[in-house]
């Protein structure tokens, strides 16, 4: 009779486990998907932004033509607006060191393109570069995303990034300059 009580306690105590590691592994995929998107290098915070922390940043739709000049409403967020969550200077503190910032995108396929920081900020341009999620309202699909880069006034498609991934930014200040600046010895 021991023996059947401590069985069946080892029994329930097995089916318990298995059934919290379960929960366990679907959990977090449940609560915040694997990253959209991972942000680092110059920036106050890196940060790898799962589909709740996307769902969150403001949006905003445009009008472009695709290299096959079809045109499409594009529906995403600003690259200047995942920027400033992971901590860039903007505006007013864009300048002196800072204005040699520039952001690298990669995408999965190991395509890269760069954009200088001045071109992204608001205070500078009206130009969009928008990291969108929607073309004419239904998501992206992969080869193109789910996320993917439209400059409405580009008159080229090369930096129309197709499935970025991560971004890193930079600045150039160890870069040796091109010539002697005035002064130096
Ligand atoms: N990830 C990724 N994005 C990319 C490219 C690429 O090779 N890989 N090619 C670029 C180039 S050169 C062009 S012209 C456009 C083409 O966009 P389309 O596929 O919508 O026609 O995508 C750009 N985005
Ligand atoms: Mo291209």
């Amino acid at each position: 009779m021991r023996i059947a009580i401590g069985l069946l306690a080892l029994n329930c105590l097995f089916h318990l486990s298995t059934r919290t590691q379960a929960i366990e592994q679907e959990a977090p995929a449940a609560a915040q998907s694997k990253p959209m998107l991972t942000i680092r290098g110059e920036v106050e915070h890196p940060i790898s932004l799962g589909a709740k922390d996307w769902e969150e940043l403001p949006r905003q739709s445009v009008r472009a033509k695709d290299h096959g000049g079809q045109e499409s409403t594009f529906e995403g967020v600003a690259l200047v607006e995942v920027l400033k969550k992971a901590g860039v200077p903007l505006g007013d503190r864009l300048r002196g060191e800072a204005i040699t910032t520039y952001v690298v995108l990669d995408a999965t396929d190991g395509y890269r393109a760069v954009y200088s920081l001045a071109e992204l900020d608001p205070a500078f341009t009206d130009r969009v570069v928008l990291l969108a999620d929607r073309r004419d309202g239904k998501p992206m699909p992969p080869p193109e995303g789910p996320l993917r880069i439209v400059i409405p006034d580009e008159k080229r498609h090369p930096r129309w990034i197709r499935r970025v991934i991560g971004i890193t930014v930079r600045r150039d200040r160890d870069e040796a300059p091109a010539a002697k600046p005035e002064g130096a010895r």
